[in-house]
């Protein structure tokens, strides 16, 4: 296999259980990494957790807890939920493993070989809800509290070591205004080109041990740790084994940097987008492809919090996983926004989808086209005729979607794949209630034609399911497997393309894929 992929998530903080966001962003991940795994692209998916820094620190000492003990508990949550989802990720990093903790300390070492590491002093305020150095122009904006959080910024005043960022802020610039795909969606890259723009000072990565024992300690200096998104930024390199330190894992999948795409929400786009580049050239390292940035979730029309209610936690998640399936969890998340903008999760607007997209479209679809092909056809699917103009709508809804699935996917616009897979559904209904092919059916000299529309159908609810696969992958199974088109894996270049469906091919009736719900 060649042509590697990358494809990463953020790694979650273990103070707490994962909720809905974090599960967005690997789902999403993951559709990525099943997609260009079925197209032939040799993948690697990686997430993990972010177990170092004062949040988490603070967190075990509000539960009485050793912050290990804390997060070794926590992160069994997020490999179950993972697991749950259906999540085919290829690695998983904790960033208080021995091999990403020793690369970490190198990377350090090597940026203070370059002299890209100074001593200096950190005076000023820090958002440790979101681990932040924030200015005092920002700090005075939102009245000395976190945008994020709204809780009160702390007062930091320590000696600590700082990083060039200022001196690669042009190159930086410069790459951003090049590489238009870098940053994405395109309005968060015209923000941080306009905060880049105003200037940015240099930043603090370490913090005092004596204040904060739990992280990475500094290798040129003891009584410093690594400022925590220092530590966490690495894992994207230190997971493939990068830089080389005399380990087992050197190098070990370093072919895949750079990563294709890092999958992030917008509230950690400027870590990403600015620190996590400048860093990797310092190291004279690639940087990204592209740094992709997703909206947030609300949740019944407000802000999710534990105390309204509206929260959705990993319990919640299960719940709906178990009202429908995880497979429609998967798409609804995917289907209802544009990846980039915010959304917001309700379950009347899921309960729409569902009747409407899956049991009302694909699912009816499916059933009524293996439903003809057993009735008429015995079980078989039929040799299809010429198409003619009848075919038209269908073919060229067949047509739109496997020319621009690829492109959609490789651009994280979930949505308009799944809404061409939809119109393509939804066009072969129609067929089937225009060309009624239930009433051919009594008539033998239409027995060509009867076999052309359904061989159509066939192939069309073939191909909805081939594309809905990495997003609903067990579902999708299930279905193809009714029409018999399940067989040995082949590359999306031959699954993906009208006519793979053989003529003669059994089809069975199965369950209901997507049973109406009331
Ligand atoms: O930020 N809707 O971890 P984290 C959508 N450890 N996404 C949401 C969300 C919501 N309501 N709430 C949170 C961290 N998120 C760091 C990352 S990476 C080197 C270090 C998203 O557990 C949020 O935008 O706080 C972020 O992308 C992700 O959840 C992880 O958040």
């Amino acid at each position: 296999m060649t042509d590697p992929y990358y494809v990463t998530t953020p790694i979650y903080y273990v103070n707490d259980v994962p909720h809905i966001g974090h599960a967005y962003t690997t789902i999403a991940a993951d559709v990525l990494a099943r997609f260009f795994r079925s197209a032939g692209r040799d993948v690697r998916f990686l997430t993990g957790t972010d177990e170092h820094g004062v949040k988490i620190f603070k967190a075990a000492a509000e539960k009485g807890k050793q912050p290990r003990e804390l997060a070794d508990e926590v992160v069994e949550h997020f490999r179950r939920l993972w697991k749950e989802l259906e999540i085919s990720n290829d690695d998983f990093i904790r960033t208080t493993e021995p091999r990403h903790e020793a690369r970490v300390r190198e990377i350090v070492r090597r940026l203070v070989e370059r002299d890209e590491i100074y001593l200096g002093k950190y005076e000023g305020w820090y958002d440790e809800g979101q681990e932040e150095f924030v200015t005092e122009s920002t700090a005075r904006a939102n009245d000395y509290k976190s945008a994020i959080s709204g809780r009160d910024l702390v007062r930091y005043s320590e000696p600590s070591y700082h990083f060039r960022l200022g001196k690669w802020a042009p190159k930086l610039i410069e790459h951003i205004e090049n590489n238009p795909r870098f940053i994405q969606p395109d309005a968060r890259r015209n923000e941080v080109l306009s905060k880049l723009r105003q200037g940015v000072e240099d930043l603090c990565i370490s913090r005092q041990k004596q204040k904060l024992p739990w992280g990475v300690q500094m290798p040129n200096d003891p009584d410093h740790v690594v400022y925590v998104w220092v530590d966490a930024l690495s894992n994207y390199i230190t997971a493939l084994g990068i830089p080389d330190i005399g380990d087992e894992h050197d190098g070990e999948h370093a072919k895949y940097w750079p990563a294709d795409v890092q999958l992030i929400g917008k509230d950690i786009l400027w870590f990403h987008a600015v620190y996590w580049p400048c860093l990797l050239m310092a190291l004279d390292l690639p940087v990204p492809n592209c740094v992709f940035a997703h909206g947030w979730w609300t949740s019944e029309g407000r802000k999710m919090s534990k105390s309204l209610g509206n929260f959705i936690s990993r319990e919640v998640i299960a719940e709906i996983c178990g009202d429908y399936s995880v497979d429609v969890f998967r798409y609804y998340l995917l289907r209802t926004v544009a990846f980039g903008a915010d959304g917001d999760f309700s379950h009347e607007d899921l309960r729409q989808r569902y009747n409407g997209d899956l049991a009302n479209g694909v699912g009816n679809l499916l059933a009524r086209t293996v439903n003809m092909i057993v009735s008429y056809f015995d079980g078989k699917v039929p040799e299809p005729g010429e198409p003619g103009v009848d075919e038209r709508e269908v073919a060229g809804a067949a047509e739109d979607l496997t020319s621009s699935a690829e492109q959609a996917i490789e651009l994280c616009r979930f949505h308009l794949l799944l809404d061409k897979v939809n119109a393509l559904a939804d066009a072969t209904n129609r067929y089937i209630d225009s060309t009624q092919p239930f009433k051919l059916a009594k008539d033998p000299e239409q027995r060509e034609r009867l076999g052309t529309i359904l061989y159509t159908c066939a192939e069309a609810v073939r191909l909805v399911l081939v594309y809905l696969q990495p997003v609903m992958p067990a579902t999708a199974r299930r279905g193809l497997e009714q029409l018999g088109a399940t067989g040995p894996d082949r590359p999306l270049a031959e699954t993906g393309a009208w006519g793979a469906l053989a003529p003669g091919t059994p089809v069975h009736k199965g369950e209901s894929l997507f049973p109406r719900k009331t």
